[in-house]
């Protein structure tokens, strides 16, 4: 009987996925890039144990028994590393023997806090550990495969997915741009405005949006490769200013584009709302960018800020928003990390 733990973070994107060409693959329309947040805060934890004797693959998610068989991603993720664990993975653990695997995440799932993206980065990760499977871009693909966002949490720090222009996707994988070290005061604050699961699941919100919406195609086309090249000259460059910025219009742009979709996805709340106004009043009143908003698939927000600001970003918060407009207000720091 062999065993292995790992751990994997969230990331969370600042050009985001939204849309794809090959709904089985998991191929997207347009690349995206994110950032992964430190291993101590939000992040899936999973041990898979495979052994001889074992009758049949099991799956437990935070506790509760999900069955293998009947998801399509779960099964293709473990046929996948199979495949690589013949190719390239050592002899120890037979790829025949059937595996028991216990996911945990620390966090509320389907919330709109890339639950699935930890999980599955989290799933394939811990199987090419079990199998002693070398880290290639390969990893990606099969990450990608059991949620899109997946294979941007294999790597710490900044992470860009490419598109890929391959019918078969072999090349639409997940690169690290930079690790943590390289902005290190780079914080994230994410407010909890409701961790409730999410009224219109991702996957079926961007089939509709691929299907209706006219802006989602203008962006992928138009917007984001010029959007990515920015972003990673101002990751580079250590410049705030525009990478909030840019990051503050690829949110709302892709919140237009659920508005844009027949009929629309509402994923942002009034208290969502309120938190962008106040972002930018706040950013004006500091007389330069201090935070920069994002949104994903849900009502909560992750704010960028540098380390030096958090404390009076916090405090302006707790001002604005008193525990009566955020029931569930929490305060989270995250850094980025690199990976192992
Ligand atoms: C992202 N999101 O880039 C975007 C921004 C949500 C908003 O990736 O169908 O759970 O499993 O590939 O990865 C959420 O989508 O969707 C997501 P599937 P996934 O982070």
């Amino acid at each position: 009987m062999f065993s292995v733990t790992c751990v994997a973070p969230v990331n969370i994107a600042l050009i985001k996925y939204w849309g794809k060409r090959h709904e089985d693959l998991i191929l997207p329309v347009n690349d995206s890039l994110s950032m992964t947040l430190s291993t101590n805060e939000l992040c899936a934890k999973t041990t898979i144990t495979a052994s001889k004797s074992f009758e049949h693959n099991r799956m437990w998610l935070n506790g509760e028994e999900v069955s293998i068989e009947e998801s399509s991603r779960l099964t293709r993720c473990l046929k996948e590393v199979r495949r690589l664990a013949l190719a390239t993975g050592s002899q120890k653990v037979s790829p025949s023997w059937k595996v028991h695997i216990a996911s945990v995440n620390n966090f509320p799932t389907a919330a709109g806090l890339a639950s699935s993206a930890a999980g599955y980065a989290c799933l394939v990760y811990s199987l090419a550990r079990l199998y002693e499977i070398p880290f290639s871009d390969e990893l990606t693909t099969v990450a990608r495969q059991g949620s899109g966002s997946a294979c941007r949490s294999l790597f710490g720090g900044f992470v860009q997915w490419h598109r890929g222009v391959l019918d078969n996707g072999t090349d639409s994988v997940a690169k690290q741009i930079v690790s943590s070290q390289h902005w290190p005061n780079m914080h994230v604050l994410i407010l909890v405005v409701n961790d409730q699961r999410k009224k219109t699941a991702s996957t079926r919100g961007m089939q509709n949006a691929v299907n209706t919406s006219t802006l989602l195609h203008h962006r992928a086309d138009k917007v984001v490769p010029e959007r990515i090249n920015q972003l990673r000259e101002a990751i580079q460059n250590r410049d705030f200013q525009t990478f909030g910025e840019i990051t503050m219009r690829d949110s709302n742009q892709f919140h237009a584009i659920a508005m844009d979709t027949y009929p629309p996805c509402v994923y942002m709340n009034d208290v969502s709302h309120e938190i962008v106004s106040f972002v930018h009043s706040y950013n004006n009143a500091m007389g330069s960018l201090h935070a920069a908003y994002t949104f994903d698939a849900g009502p909560n927000a992750c704010l960028y800020v540098l380390a030096e600001h958090v404390p009076q970003l916090v405090d302006a918060i707790q001002k604005v928003f008193p525990s009566d407009l955020m029931d569930s207000a929490e305060y989270l720091r995250g850094l980025p990390i690199s990976p192992e």
